[in-house]
């Protein structure tokens, strides 16, 4: 719809403080602990996935540094081989499950409504159901290291040493059920964000106008709702052979670990894609803003982010290549895999081409994003290398591999969020994130983080397996080991000045106003932090850049923020159509609630009690649950749906 059309509406009202104090009354949220409980505010929700990632980023780094000091020279004894067992799976699913994808999703709910032109999810009370299932079964897990039995068979967990006669206690019974329990989380997460996507934009934001990590965040919600399904069931699985006896894993019964590595695999690769791309995203929104200039290749780059997720259902067995399967399938998987590296190529040459024509203003994010760049490279380089069969099969479980991913995960995921954290922050706080301070966080970081990780590929070079938990001295191992210790607590330092800065801008960081690097995308139209009701009118958007149009000429009208719908008779958002945005209708938004916490102790208390075998508190947890369910679903008179007729 064209942006005059929609000013004739004869119900478009310019904005006013009268507005905004109704609006404010109306999207408030209620002070005091129900309030806090009950607070279904998508900013809020965001950033406590933000903050609850950064502290389980913490735990995991500390259980590395612990590993990293029992590795630092040769025959060390300062924790058992059970204790590194349990160190290293923590540390890989903590960093996985609990701080990766998390942290996503808390810049994506903060950010989907700012971005889209709106004034929440599509289902907010979902969206804080997510959020606390989220905490609830991070915690659960790791309330296994209180028992000292937490996980100890790697984030991977292959059978058959997950298996009862191998593995008695409980660890993997946390593991198995607190995936299970996770799996709700990113599920109903990932459906909210594809419906948002799909109905909850501004009119006019069609679907070639909409930031690249819109399109990131929709990508892998799809697919987290593709892949997650084997998770759950694979763990699933794996319980019931471990209380019941059942042979699914299981030789002696005609079980097959292989259906195992299926099934993990068949999930975790199109996961680790899941936890990168919307950082790309984010990195290509927010590169460009220090490049003075729009994004190269934008319908590249995002037609490559949707081939990446597909292509990458397709090559999970190239983590099986060692397991003695067909060469066939080898083969074939080893060709999927080469494959897969041209989108994100795509992704890295427009990033370079924007940088390369564009004016660059130095600041931290920039350097977060530029070696976020590099790094990406480095661990796409070695990636490309294990997935050749005949090189894979030497350098399978060695350190070479473990250096792969810290390249990719850190490179991609950790830099790109810490640039991010630099972006946003202002938004978020109203204050901008000391600059000074930045760089020494910024360098130090970067050169401990390459320390650390870059000799590691020469570790696996010379041949150290991974997952072991001390090495004999005379197979020269040991200053390749000291120097990725050494690397690795510079890096702690570095991560440690972001959380001073962070502290220190709170306090007294310079005042933001709404856009301090004049961005051009819809949450910087806003101020710094932006009300609860995000835009006092629903804007209407008529370019990609709307905050760029007196510059760039793409624009066919001129975007219109200060002038639209008021949508304030109760809590309203505008629903619309899924290509063009066109109005559709204007939907009732739910309250303060506080149903979804509630649910949410019912299944820790269900969870708690399978572990436990406490058969007849998890029969009444369930019920519960199902109360918890029907009191939220219960249909209210107030909340209704307004036919949009009087929009169109
Ligand atoms: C302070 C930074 C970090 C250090 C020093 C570090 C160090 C380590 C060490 C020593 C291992 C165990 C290797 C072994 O014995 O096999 C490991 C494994 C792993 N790390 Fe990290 N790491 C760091 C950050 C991260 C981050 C940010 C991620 C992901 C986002 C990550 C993901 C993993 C994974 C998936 C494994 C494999 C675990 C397994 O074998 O089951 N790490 N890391
Ligand atoms: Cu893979």
């Amino acid at each position: 719809m064209a942006v005059e059309q929609y000013e004739k509406i004869p119900s478009a009202v310019v904005v006013s403080e009268e507005l905004r104090r109704r609006l404010h009354r109306i999207w408030e949220t209620r002070p005091g602990l129900f309030g806090w409980i009950a607070t279904v505010d998508h900013k809020t929700i965001g950033i406590r996935y933000i903050v609850t990632a950064f502290a389980f980023l913490v735990a995991g780094g500390i259980e590395a540094l612990i590993m990293r000091i029992q590795l630092a020279g040769p025959e060390q004894r300062l924790i058992s081989p059970e204790a590194y067992n349990q160190l290293f799976s923590m540390h890989g699913i903590t960093m996985i499950f609990l701080y990766a994808l998390p942290i996503l999703s808390g810049f994506s709910n903060y950010l989907f409504p700012l971005l889209l032109g709106t004034r929440d999810m599509a289902f907010p009370r979902l969206n804080a159901f997510s959020y606390w299932v989220y905490l609830a079964s991070g915690l659960f897990m790791y309330a296994s290291f209180l028992i000292g039995q937490a996980p100890n068979d790697g984030w991977f967990n292959y059978a058959p040493y997950s298996l009862k006669p191998f593995n008695p206690g409980l660890n993997m019974d946390f593991y198995a059920l607190g995936m299970v329990f996770f799996g709700i989380s990113t599920t109903v997460g990932a459906a909210n964000f594809v419906v948002t996507f799909l109905r909850n934009r501004a009119p006019g934001m069609s679907i070639n106008r909409l930031p690249i990590m819109v399109w990131g965040t929709m990508t892998i919600s799809v697919g987290i709702l593709l892949a997650n399904p084997a998770v759950s069931l694979a763990f699933f699985l794996l319980w019931m052979d471990r209380q019941f006896g059942t042979h699914f894993y299981d030789t002696a019964g005609g079980g097959k670990p292989l259906l195992w590595q299926h099934l993990f695999w068949i999930f975790a690769h199109p996961w680790v894609y899941i936890i990168v791309l919307p950082a790309m995203g984010m990195v290509s929104d927010a590169l460009p803003v220090f490049c003075r200039r729009p994004l190269v290749a934008y319908t590249l780059v995002i037609l490559g982010t949707i081939t990446t997720m597909v292509l990458g259902f397709g090559v999970w067995v190239h983590h099986m290549f060692a397991t003695g399967i067909p060469f066939l399938a080898t083969s074939f998987f080893s060709g999927a895999s080469f494959i897969i590296t041209i989108p994100s190529a795509i992704a890295v040459f427009a990033w370079i081409a924007t940088i390369w024509t564009g004016r660059v203003v130095v600041t931290t994010a920039f350097l977060y994003f530029a070696s976020f760049i590099a790094m990406f490279t480095i661990g796409g380089v070695s990636g490309v290398m294990t997935a050749s069969v005949p090189a894979d099969l030497q350098l399978h479980d060695t350190y070479f591999v473990v250096a792969h991913i810290h390249y990719v995960l850190i490179g991609i995921n950790l830099f790109g969020v810490l640039g991010a954290v630099y972006f946003w922050f202002p938004k978020m706080t109203g204050r901008m994130l000391g600059e000074r301070l930045g760089r020494w966080n910024f360098w130090i970081t970067f050169f401990g983080f390459n320390l650390a990780f870059l000799p590691m590929h020469w570790t696996g070079l010379l041949g150290m397996p991974r997952r072991i938990y001390t090495y004999p001295e005379n197979v020269g191992w040991t200053s390749v080991n000291l120097t990725t210790t050494i690397g690795a607590f510079i890096l702690a330092v570095g991560i440690l000045l972001l959380f001073i800065n962070v502290l220190v801008s709170l306090r007294r960081g310079a005042v933001a106003g709404p856009n301090p690097w004049d961005a051009p995308t819809l949450e910087w139209a806003v101020s710094s932090p932006p009300p609860p009701y995000n835009f006092a009118v629903i804007p209407v958007v008529a370019s990609r850049h709307p905050l760029w149009e007196d510059r760039l000429e793409e624009a066919s009208g001129r975007s219109s923020i200060d002038r639209g719908l008021a949508l304030d008779h109760g809590k309203e958002i505008l629903a619309t159509s899924v290509i063009d945005a066109r109005p559709d209708a204007v939907l009732k938004m739910p309250d303060d609630n506080p149903w979804p916490f509630v649910l949410t102790l019912a299944l820790s208390v269900l969870f708690t009690a399978l572990l436990l075998h406490w058969w007849i508190v998890a029969g009444a947890g369930a019920a519960a649950c199902v109360l918890a369910i029907l009191i939220w679903l219960w249909p209210r008179a107030e909340l209704g749906q307004k036919e949009g007729a009087a929009y169109e």
